[in-house]
């Protein structure tokens, strides 16, 4: 949010980093989690949120559809929220009524069998109690609405433009969220909720409309997919394969497995983890810090570790060897 970060100048024509307004000062704010300082600051705006990133990066997106409508154009638009801090018009809020918020069930013993690398810390649920839990998750859903509405916005004024016919539109996230999962907030972990990310493409004359593809893919995909698209050849260097087969054909086979890292430089650990159709596999530092294994299919909460399960020994083995060869 109002900088350019870790940008490579030499790759855009033209970049725009709103700075927002992620502070502001008279309106209905609150703040239930004291130990996280401004992390998990909640607020709820007067207005339509105009004085913020989301909003102006939305309107700046339409300024350049108007300017740039003749040539084919590359427009990457990232969006901020729902990254803390919570922070949407009250209108937003008010859709999400704090007592209609259901809240994640975790059983008292859960983390017994989860190695401790696979959390940033022992605090459980950050000392919230169930009211600023079900407030955390209302601004959470307040604020993905806020962004989502300004996704309309562009994607109305495509329309109007008439341009959506002949526009790939790709919608995805860097990563996934917890709320309250194993008693843990935002990301910094290995368990599904954060890995996982949506992947929504829609490409005009190949992609169904509404479509639902179940086969794994990966972030990794979308270069040589968009590459594929736009009838470019891509880099042979790339990681990542294209994804055109299931837009084609949404029953069609994805990959064998999906891998995602984390790395916690502070105690020296990489955790690497491992999702195929049925498993998810997670190992701390080559194992020395431990594994996990969770059966997605008859356990999706991920809630009992099988990892030192002698009946899961294979599939263990399984889920090491695909590591090995990532
Ligand atoms: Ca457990």
């Amino acid at each position: 949010v109002g900088q350019a970060g870790p940008d490579d100048p030499a790759s855009w024509d033209h970049t725009f980093n709103p700075p927002g307004n992620e502070f502001p000062k008279n309106e209905d704010e609150y703040d239930p989690t004291p130990k996280r300082g401004q992390g998990f600051r909640r607020v709820a705006l007067k207005g339509d949120g105009s004085d913020q990133h989301d909003y102006q990066a939305a309107d700046e997106a339409i300024r350049l559809l108007h300017e740039k409508r003749e040539k084919p154009l590359f427009l990457a638009l990232g969006f901020i929220r729902p990254h803390v801090p919570e922070v949407a018009p009250k209108t937003f809020f008010d859709l999400y009524p704090a007592e209609r918020i259901e809240l994640r069930q975790v059983p008292a013993n859960d983390r017994d069998d989860i190695p401790a690398a696979a959390f940033q810390s022992k605090e459980v649920d950050w000392d919230m109690n169930e009211q600023a839990k079900r407030e955390s998750v209302r601004a959470y859903r307040a604020c993905t609405s806020f962004m989502d509405a300004q996704v309309g916005r562009v994607l109305q004024e495509l329309d109007k433009l008439k341009l959506t016919e002949n526009t790939i539109i790709v919608f995805m996230s860097d990563h996934g969220y917890a709320l309250g999962e194993h008693g843990w907030w935002q990301k910094m972990m290995l368990f599904e909720p954060v890995c996982r990310v949506p992947m929504i493409i829609a490409a005009p004359g190949t992609s169904k409309i509404g479509a639902t593809a179940r086969g794994i893919v990966e972030s990794v995909d979308l270069y040589p997919t968009l590459a594929e698209l736009c009838d470019l050849k891509a880099p042979d260097s790339l990681a990542g394969k294209s994804v055109i087969g299931l837009l084609k054909n949404p029953d069609a086979p994805g990959k064998t497995a999906a891998f995602t890292q984390l790395n916690r430089p502070r105690q020296e650990i990489v955790g690497r983890s491992v999702r195929t159709d049925r498993y998810r596999y997670t190992q701390w530092k080559e194992g020395k810090e431990g594994a996990e294994l969770y059966d997605e299919q008859a356990d999706p909460g991920e809630l009992t570790n099988l990892a030192k399960d002698p009946a899961h020994a294979q599939t263990v083995a399984d889920m090491k060897k695909l590591l090995a060869g990532s």
